[in-house]
This record gives C-alpha cells, sequence and structure tokens, in this order.
C-alpha cells in the first residue's frame, strides 16, 4: 500500500509543488494549510480506525500553532513520522525540532529529490521498528524470560537470533553478537556461596541491560554467560559497546557480607558472515570469548570472518592489566596502533566532481543503489547529474588503475555557514580502508577553507562511530546526524 504522506504548509504553491513532486513517486499525498487543521485531519482519522498517516512534512512558520509545537502533539499522541522544514531564521535550531520527536530537517527552499531521499530513508527506518515491534510481540506470547536476572532466556535467544538472521537476509544489515562470560565466578561462588553468587547474576544482567540501545536484546545463555544480539551493527560498532559493557563490570563493586568485591567479565565479538548457520555464527562468538580468556580475561576479542579461515582476523581491545594472574596466551594489541587489518592496498585519488561524465553518473548510480537509498525511478542520469551540480562540493574516491569511482559524498550549504555532509557511501569491496573516512575528512576541509564553521554530518546510525575520530559528535538519540563544533 503507498505511503500516505501528509503535508503541511500555508503557501499554496509549496503545498502545490510538493504534492505534485511525492504524487509522482506514487505516494498517496494529502495537504493542509495549518497545524489545528493537522490535528483536526489526525484526529477525524482516529475516529474511523487506526490512522494511517505515514509522515507529517511541516513547516515550522505556519499562521497559529507552530510546526514544532505540532510535532509535538502528534508525536505524543500517535505513532507518525514528522519532517520539518525550515527557511532561514534564527529562531528554529534542528535540535529544538529533534526535541519535539521529529524524525528530519529540511531546509527551504526545498531541494524536491533530497526530500524524496530523506522521507525514503524515514520510511524505510519507520518500515524496520514496524517489522521489529510485531516480531517482539509475536515472541512476548511465548516463555522466554530466565527467571533469576529477568533477562530473556536461551530459547528465546535461539528463536530471535534466527529472525535477525532472516531479516539480515532480506535486508542485508550487518548483524553483530557478544557472547560474555563472567571471569572466575567459580571463586565468587566458592568464596560467598551460591547467594551471593546469583545476586552478582542479577546485578551483571542490569548493568548489560543499562548500556543497550532499544533494539539490543541480552539473553542469559547459560549460567554465568550472557549473550547480546546488536541488530544493524557492525562488528566495529558491537566491540565499543562489549568495551562498554566490560569497562562498567570492572568499575563495578558488587556487596558481599563485610566486603566490596570485583569481577570482571570476558566479552567475544563477531559480526554474521551471509549464509552460515546459526551454530557457526554463535561458535564463533564463544570462541572469541575464549580467546578473551585465553589472552588474560577482563579483555574483548572481536573475531572476523569465518574460523579456521584465511579471512579470520582477530582484535583485542583492553590494554588495562588482567585482574587475573594467569598466563598470557596471546599479547594483546593496542586498539590505536593495530587497526582493523587491511586485505590490500589500493591506489585512491579523490577528486570534486563538478561536470560528471556519463561513467561518472553510472558509477554513482551504483553507489546509490548499493546504499539502498535509490530505486525507480530515481535512478536516472539527469536525476544524479543534476545532485551533482546542486551540491556545493561533490566528493569522489577514484580507484587508481580503473579510475572507477568507489566512494562518494557530498556537501550542501543552505546558509553561507552551515554545511551538512551527505551521501557518504563506501563500495563494500573497499570497505574498511579508511575512504569513507577520507571523503569525510576532505570535504570539511573544503568546507572550512570557505569559511563554514557549523558542520554537520547526516550518517547512517550504524555508521557515526567511524566518524567520531573526525570531531563529530552525535546531536540527538532519535536522528541520523552528527555535528562537527
Ligand atoms: P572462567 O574465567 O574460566 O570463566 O572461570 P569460571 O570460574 O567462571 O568458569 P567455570 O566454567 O569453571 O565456572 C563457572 C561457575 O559459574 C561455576 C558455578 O560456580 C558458577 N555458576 C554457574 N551458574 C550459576 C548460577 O546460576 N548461580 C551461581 N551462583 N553460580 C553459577
Ligand atoms: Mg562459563
Ligand atoms: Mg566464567
Amino acid at each position: 500500500m503507498a505511503s500516505h504522506i501528509l503535508i503541511v504548509d500555508h503557501e499554496p504553491s509549496t503545498l502545490k509543488t510538493m504534492e505534485a513532486f511525492l504524487g509522482r513517486f506514487g505516494y498517496r499525498v494529502s495537504s493542509v494549510s495549518s497545524a489545528e487543521e493537522a490535528i483536526r485531519l489526525l484526529e477525524h482519522l482516529e475516529g474511523n480506525g487506526p490512522v494511517n498517516v505515514d509522515v507529517v512534512i511541516t513547516d515550522i512558520l505556519l499562521p497559529g500553532m507552530n510546526g514544532l509545537d505540532m510535532t509535538d502533539r502528534i508525536k505524543s499522541r500517535w505513532n507518525v513520522d514528522v519532517m520539518v522544514m525550515t527557511g532561514y531564521t534564527p529562531d528554529y535550531s534542528y535540535e529544538a525540532a529533534v526535541s519535539k520527536g521529529a524524525s528530519d530537517f529540511v531546509f527551504k527552499p526545498i531541494q524536491l529529490e533530497e526530500l524524496n531521499l530523506r522521507l525514503k530513508r524515514v520510511l524505510r527506518e519507520r518500515k524496520l521498528n514496524r517489522e521489529r515491534l510485531e516480531m517482539m510481540d509475536e515472541l512476548k506470547a511465548l516463555s522466554i524470560t530466565d527467571d533469576l536476572t529477568q533477562l530473556y532466556n536461551s530459547r528465546y535467544f535461539y528463536i530471535h537470533i534466527k529472525m535477525e538472521i532472516d531479516r539480515f537476509n532480506r535486508y542485508g544489515h550487518d548483524l553483530s553478537l557478544l557472547f560474555l562470560d563472567i571471569d572466575l565466578f567459580k571463586i565468587h561462588n566458592d568464596t560467598y556461596g551460591h547467594v551471593e553468587g546469583d545476586k552478582v547474576l542479577v546485578r551483571i544482567a542490569q548493568l548489560i541491560r543499562s548500556c543497550l540501545r532499544k533494539m539490543d536484546t541480552a539473553y542469559r545463555y547459560g549460567g554465568e554467560e550472557f549473550t547480546v544480539i546488536l541488530p544493524e551493527t557492525p562488528a566495529e560498532e558491537a566491540l565499543t559497546v562489549a568495551e562498554r559493557l566490560r569497562a562498567v563490570v570492572a568499575a563495578e563493586s558488587f556487596p558481599v557480607p563485610g566486603a566490596l568485591a570485583h569481577l570482571t567479565i570476558s566479552v567475544g565479538v563477531t559480526q554474521y558472515i551471509r549464509e552460515e548457520s546459526v551454530t557457526d555464527f554463535v561458535k564463533r562468538a564463544d570462541a572469541a570469548m575464549y580467546r578473551a580468556k585465553q589472552a588474560g580475561r577482563n579483555k574483548v576479542t572481536c573475531v572476523w570472518g569465518a574460523l579456521n579461515s584465511d579471512l579470520s582476523h582477530i582484535r583485542q581491545v583492553n590494554t588495562e592489566k588482567p585482574r587475573a594472574a594467569l598466563p598470557m596466551a596471546e599479547k594483546a594489541s593496542d586498539p590505536e596502533k593495530s587497526p582493523v587489518p587491511d586485505t590490500a592496498p589500493v591506489a585512491i585519488g579523490y577528486y570534486f566532481l563538478e561536470n560528471p561524465s556519463g561513467a561518472d553518473i553510472s558509477g554513482l548510480i551504483k553507489l546509490y543503489r548499493l546504499a539502498g537509498w535509490w530505486t525507480d525511478p530515481t535512478d536516472n542520469p539527469a536525476m544524479v547529474s543534476g545532485i551533482v551540480r546542486g551540491s556545493h562540493f561533490f566528493l569522489v574516491a577514484r580507484e587508481g588503475s580503473t579510475s572507477a569511482i568507489v566512494a562518494m559524498g557530498r556537501a550542501i550549504s543552505d546558509r553561507a555557514s552551515d554545511a551538512y555532509i551527505q551521501d557518504v557511501t563506501v563500495d563494500p569491496v573497499f570497505r574498511k580502508k579508511g575512504i569513507g573516512t577520507q571523503v569525510v575528512s576532505r570535504l570539511v576541509s573544503r568546507l572550512k577553507a570557505d569559511g563554514i564553521g557549523w558542520i554537520g554530518l547526516i550518517a547512517e546510525r550504524k555508521t557515526h562511530l567511524f566518524y567520531r575520530p573526525l570531531g563529530f559528535s552525535p546531536m540527538a538519540d532519535a536522528v541520523p546526524m552528527l555535528k562537527l563544533l
């Protein structure tokens, strides 16, 4: 069924243009000219069954109630996404829109093809969230929790991980798994007794839960072993989560009669490999955890690639001295000095694109498709060429020997002092070589040289961590957006 978009703007000409444009893409479009009318329409729909509006796109400056207050009202009552549009005004900020629950923010004058891209992203997230909620509801009916820790049990772990693997096969989103085991827990039990040991399990379960995002799920896998499923998360990001968990547990004091005990965990991290079985996936996470034990415990170890394959490589984090005085089977490496190993070095050149050739356009369409942002009828050369020309800077990375475009990123600046970097995409074959970071940092340098002081980066949430070292920080949890201060 076509997505239903409600446009709120008091300019009849804007309404007309947007209606015609979105209608061309097959959306069902309604429009009203004030916030009050929009709310009345949603109330009317509610009276007749579930509200079938998917996204409201609203101007901020409206005759009565403004767009931000309307966003607040809508988000508190209905499961409808809101995108906010605004012209240049110092009165309303991106942060203000986000704090009211807006899913995205677009500057006027609206670039229609950009609006369509952003709308697609909002709709895609919406679909994923809806599916996840439905899946969660189905599973709630089963007996799925562990009585002691109130985490999910291992039975549910296996049901859920199979579902996430199915979703991986459909959407191709990264999927990572953590395997946690309490270090030397037997000694704790032997020293303080089983009841005290149980309290530790309960507390560690709480700590795990407190470190996770909404879509992540934690399980008591066995006695003192836990697993965490991280959907839409690459191993690099899962490593960060694992390291946070490790550090939080290591910093915790566990009260025991007359004393405070300290405990640590060892964590294995791995990412799902297409086509592999659930067993292989879980085994690899367990093997990664075992390596963390071998390396001295209180460590995080990530295994990339199938075990025993040439592609498999391992990285350890946490260079803290282990608490357990056991021999180190493997030397822990310094994460700063040993980044994710590269497969083979490639020569890459970076170029600002102004007049794209036919081959360039095909390369860019390929990248947009790979990013999953681009579907018919938008992938036409004229449209892509328009995007290149309409961007403040459009940067591409070319592979040296073939000149083929393997990565891109663009900057758009709607005001003299602000710019946004977006559409940063690297061909999967060329990932993990720092190319995306180069694209972003070169765009940043050019924008700064242009005197632009505020640079935002619109990126998929899962790629945020890659750009942290460039100085970007998340602006809000709700929106995939980073701000460079
Ligand atoms: P390692 O660092 O190698 O994991 O050492 P460990 O002592 O944790 O490992 P081992 O597998 O030898 O022992 C696991 C211990 O976990 C055994 C048992 O005392 C404890 N344990 C397992 N399940 C429970 C439980 O439900 N409650 C309590 N209190 N302890 C448990
Ligand atoms: Mg164990
Ligand atoms: Mg243990």
